[in-house]
């Protein structure tokens, strides 16, 4: 019987990994960023990787997790002299608290951007703007059928608006009763096990609250509901995450399969350039707009038109929509800018760097900020109000036009690296694929291929760069490995970036990569439904954002296959996790029962009781648990061990149900 864990609790890992000598570590495994990083910098300036160097070696406590600054008596750090703070606080509460407001942090980030998404769709029914519109009333239909709102002779404005009501209460509400975009979206399995865990959300903004009361001085200081207090404010992100997806897709579009490219080489000299980088595509999509209409002044200016191309997560989301080249993933968002080409950066929220905006000085690039919470000295900042979205976009794509006429030709190096690539694989997207095998169920095309052992399961990457590790290297070698072994792989935010970069979604790459299961699988439902951009080695499923549409897939199959979630061979990997919101998503992907595997070191290893039960007693509790392992070729080995499992498990059961015509056991 495969292991589904690791066996050695508290044998905590070497924190010299932690301290490996930046000069032995190559820095990145993208070929385009070498270059620009092998080119010279202007003078007194670094980059993220230069940086990353100067900051060694960091302080083993906060490394670890054993730091406590919650008052200002600390900061109080927990020595093998010394095993409690000022307070008494032992490492145990110290770390649960801490990696407890990592997980508010990051849900405070993600349920933010889906507030202000809900906020845009009131004003578009309110008729305050006029520059977006419901662009997919079928998914409007669809999210009310899910959440109970009768549609009888209610027009799309009306649904809309009842629906997004229905979201700010799931944001800022009171009610008893648990949070609508959870509780709807998840298995009748799960709905009883946060209940009688009493992680059920009732409203994002009080959990989120609750959770920094719960962690100050002199509050909670029991690890273990300190952790759960952790998961349902993560269980808050998924809410807040869930509603920015549900409402992008209804506002902009639900993602369906399109061809581009990705990786520096999309940024064209001959094109005005206009990078858009953050994570909110109320304003990239302006922008795309802004720049079709503003043409001929490109031209005027000498150049072909305006090319925009995608930085980070409003990359993924463009990416998806627009089929907007994507340029960069988070590490290599100043790499954009040393190109010399990028005329204006335009950015709104999250993962922006402002060491990016002091590079841009060097040029003749614009750096434009445009949310209020998002300002960087020196940058240009635009009110952007959806009220004048389009005017807005304009004049910030002029100014790019203008700087284009700046260019200081000797500094143009745009590497000649770039990749075909297909994204756009929404659930739906997939659903649809699926459908021309299995009309009826298309997730039963899914299931049947891991029943029958031509697949092995589903893997979802998600999650960042960080600058701990070689740049993408770990994400490309784990899920090469996964193909290798007919893993049906989707990704998202930087991790799907990384394979945009490196060709694993140019069309027809799951030939290459993919094992024998997998090609015949893929070949299979595409000839039963086929696409005109034909089908990648992994699916694009959008921004960090967009984590619940992997969600949505596996909460499917378990409904198909008739068991809980923690039952269905699915695994999640975030090789480079760096922000909160990476903390967030793999905290509720571990509540929802997935195994998740984390390839840099959290900040728990201070603890061998927090270790303990996130890498295990989370098992016992919800099924999912984390795999906190820094060696690529281990943790996926993991991995696969962990889908082995779950295939071998869910055999045994279904086997067992139909012997005794029964439901398959309850227990994972
Ligand atoms: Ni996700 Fe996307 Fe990237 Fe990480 Fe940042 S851009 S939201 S947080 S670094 S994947
Ligand atoms: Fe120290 Fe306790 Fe204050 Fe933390 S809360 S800084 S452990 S006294």
């Amino acid at each position: 019987m495969p292991r589904y864990r690791q066996t050695t609790v508290g044998d905590l890992k070497n924190q010299a990994v932690q301290r490996r000598k930046i000069t032995d570590t190559k820095r990145t495994a993208d070929p385009a960023t070498m270059e620009v990083l092998c080119g010279e910098l202007p003078e007194g300036n670094t980059t993220v990787f230069d940086r990353y160097a100067s900051q060694q070696p960091q302080c083993s406590f906060g490394l670890t997790g054993v730091c406590c600054r919650n008052c200002i008596q600390g900061p109080c750090r927990i020595t093998p002299k010394n095993d409690k703070g000022i307070c008494g606080a032992a490492d145990y509460t110290i770390v649960a608290r801490n990696v407890a407001r990592l997980i508010a942090g990051g849900t405070s980030c993600h349920s933010t951007h889906g507030y202000h998404i809900a906020e845009t769709v009131l004003k578009v029914v309110d008729g305050k703007t006029s520059d977006y519109s419901i662009k997919d009333p079928e998914k409007l239909h669809a999210v009310c059928k899910r959440l109970g709102v009768s549609t009888e002779g209610k027009n799309d404005e009306e649904l809309a608006r009842e629906v997004t009501l229905l979201a700010f209460e799931d944001f800022g509400g009171h009610r008893e009763e648990p949070c609508r975009w959870l509780d709807t979206t998840i298995t009748q399995g799960r709905r009883e096990k946060f209940r009688n865990c009493n992680i059920a959300p009732t409203s994002i903004d009080r959990t989120v609250v609750g959770m920094l009361d719960q962690t100050a001085m002199g509050q909670d200081s029991d690890p273990v509901n300190i952790i759960f207090g952790g998961l349902k404010t993560a269980l808050c992100d998924y809410t807040g995450m869930h509603i920015a997806t549900d409402l992008q897709d209804i506002l902009f579009g639900t993602p369906y399969p399109v061809a581009t490219e990705a990786n520096l080489g999309v940024i064209d000299a001959d094109y005005v350039n206009i990078a858009t980088h953050g994570h909110n595509p109320t304003l990239s999509e302006m922008i795309v707009e802004a720049a079709l209409q503003l043409k001929g002044e490109a031209e005027a200016a000498g150049a072909k038109g305006v090319k925009v191309v995608g930085i980070c997560c409003t990359g993924n989301e463009l990416i998806m929509r627009q089929g907007v080249a994507l340029a960069a993933n988070k590490a290599s968002q100043e790499m954009a800018v040393l190109t010399g080409a990028v005329d204006a950066m335009i950015v709104d929220v999250q993962c922006i760097m402002p060491a990016t905006k002091a590079l841009a000085e060097c040029f003749h690039t614009q750096f434009i900020t445009t949310a209020s919470q998002v300002k960087i000295p020196g940058a240009q900042h635009f009110d952007f109000r959806e009220e004048d979205a389009l005017e807005t976009a304009k004049t910030m794509v002029r100014m790019g036009i203008e700087a284009y006429g700046k260019r200081k030709p000797e500094l143009i190096r745009i590497p000649d690296v770039k990749h075909a690539a297909v994204a756009g694989w929404s659930t739906e997207a997939l659903m649809k694929l699926f459908a021309g095998v299995e009309p009826e169920e298309p997730v039963k095309a899914l299931n049947d291929a891991i029943l029958a052992g031509e697949l092995s399961g589903v893997a979802l990457f998600a999650g960042c760069n960080n600058l701990r590790v070689t740049q993408d290297e770990s994400h490309l070698s784990i899920v090469k490995e996964l193909l290798k072994e007919n893993v049906l792989v989707v990704a998202t935010g930087c991790s799907a970036g990384a394979f945009a970069k490196a060709g694993l979604l140019t069309p027809g790459a799951y030939r290459e990569y993919g094992g024998e299961g997998l090609q015949r699988f893929l070949d299979r439902v595409h000839e039963a439904s086929p696409t005109s951009t034909g089908l990648p080695a992994v699916f694009h499923q959008g921004s960090c954002v967009d984590n619940t549409r992997a969600a949505d897939l596996m909460v499917a199959m378990a409904e198909q296959l008739g068991v809980d979630t923690p039952k269905v061979p699915f695994v999640a990997s975030a090789p480079e996790a760096m922000h909160e919101k990476a903390v967030s998503i793999g905290s509720w992907c571990v509540a929802l029962g997935m195994p998740v595997h984390v390839g840099v070191m959290p900040p728990v290893e201070g603890s061998p009781l927090v270790y303990s039960i996130v890498t295990q007693v989370a098992h016992d509790v919800y099924g999912g648990h984390f795999i906190l392992e820094s060696d690529a070729e281990l943790a996926a080995k993991q991995l696969l061990d962990a889908l082995e499992y779950r295939r071998w498990k869910l055999d045994v059961h279904r086997a067992t149900a139909e012997k005794y015509d029964a439901d398959p056991a309850a227990s994972w």
